[in-house]
């Protein structure tokens, strides 16, 4: 990836993205979101930049209020005059459409605020997953010098938990009455929370569900122990564990914002000081190298094989002459070979 490869106007681009303008941003998002050879350059000439924001993830389950809340911290980070990006992810349930739409309405009067940037992500099937798309992005909007990046994941899906691929902090969202059968956190869901909320807390029945959650964390303590394990010790300065807090918000009328808005905070105080922070970021890096690899050797791997050699290995297993299996080994070993065309 050469630097000067990048075309004239994907410069400009970027240069303007870099001295705040947003159109430029947008444009370049769509470009790196495309995944075009300008893309790669993009984003292998932005990272250098990268690195410096605060990126949190805001996952749970569908309706308990995950964008009215972000659109809450939105208005309060913009209160102390702090910029921020927000991204949702993965609208591919046929609902989600509308509720992104209201979103957008939602968040209306904060379109023209410079220090604010939304983006709203499609799913695109990418092989690397929905987390390998979002981190394109999120790098692009961390380069531009956003100290705080909101990855709002939508609906339900492989999103809620991908979304840990790519964030420092994930917090949780559950809402009151949903948390009778606690059936997001035992999915998995706890083992990705830095913070739950309990959103709706205007509601009646948010203490029992706060209960019911705090109860259920006291058998997932045990995750921030392990993961102390990949520390090494010269690099950790505290050995105390982050203990996974559960707060209460409403959303709809800003309650317990600011204090969500702190803790948030000491979380990344605490990766900082913990040193778990180099472990996340050097998790990041080794996964967005992957799966670009993946990526790279399967369009590589489509080069050698050529159509016509996987249509035949077809031909042979359904005449009954090879498996599935014995094919694929045939086809992986011919490639090996060295086999220009076969
Ligand atoms: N009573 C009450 N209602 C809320 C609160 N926050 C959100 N709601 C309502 O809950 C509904 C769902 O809110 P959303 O913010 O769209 O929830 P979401 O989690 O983003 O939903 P999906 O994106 O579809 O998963 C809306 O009708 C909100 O007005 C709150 O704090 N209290
Ligand atoms: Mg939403």
């Amino acid at each position: 990836l050469k630097q000067d490869s990048l075309n004239v106007d994907c410069a400009h681009l970027m240069q303007n993205a870099l001295a705040g303008n947003r159109r430029a941003l947008a444009k370049l998002l769509t470009i790196v979101e495309n995944d075009e050879a300008d893309g790669q350059i993009v984003l292998a000439q932005l990272f250098s930049h990268t690195g410096q924001a605060h990126i949190v993830g805001i996952t749970g389950s569908p309706g308990s209020g995950k964008s009215t809340l972000v659109n809450s911290m939105v208005r309060e980070l913009r209160k102390n005059d702090v910029k921020v990006a927000v991204v949702a992810v993965d609208p591919t349930s046929p609902f989600s459409g509308g509720a992104l739409l209201g979103d957008r309405l939602r968040m209306r009067d904060l379109a023209t605020d410079s220090g604010v940037f939304i983006r709203s992500m499609a799913s695109r099937g990418d092989p690397g997953g929905v987390a390998h798309t979002t981190r394109g992005v999120v790098n692009v909007l961390d380069a531009v010098g956003f100290p705080i990046i909101l990855v709002e994941t939508v609906g339900a899906g492989q999103a809620q938990v991908e979304v840990a691929q790519v964030t420092h902090t994930v917090v949780l969202v559950e809402a009151p009455g949903m948390g009778d059968d606690i059936q997001a956190l035992k999915a998995g869901m706890m083992e990705i929370a830095d913070i739950v909320v309990v959103n709706k807390s205007d509601k009646p029945e948010a203490q029992r569900t706060v209960q019911a959650i705090r109860s259920v964390l006291m058998l997932h303590e045990q995750r921030m122990a392990d993961e102390m394990n990949d520390v090494s010790p010269e690099t950790i300065n505290s050995h105390k564990a982050w203990s996974i807090p559960v707060l209460m918000t409403s959303a709809i009328n800003g309650q317990g914002i600011p204090n969500l808005l702190k803790v948030m905070g000491e979380h990344q105080k605490y990766l900082l000081d913990s040193g778990l922070w180099q472990v996340v970021q050097r998790r990041h890096v080794r996964a967005e190298i992957e799966a670009w690899l993946q990526r790279k050797i399967q369009a590589w791997l489509q080069t050698q094989l050529g159509k016509q050699s996987l249509e035949a290995a077809v031909g042979l297993v359904l005449t009954g002459e090879q498996s599935p299996v014995s094919a694929a080994q045939d086809l992986f070993n011919k490639v090996i070979a060295g086999t220009k065309k076969i």
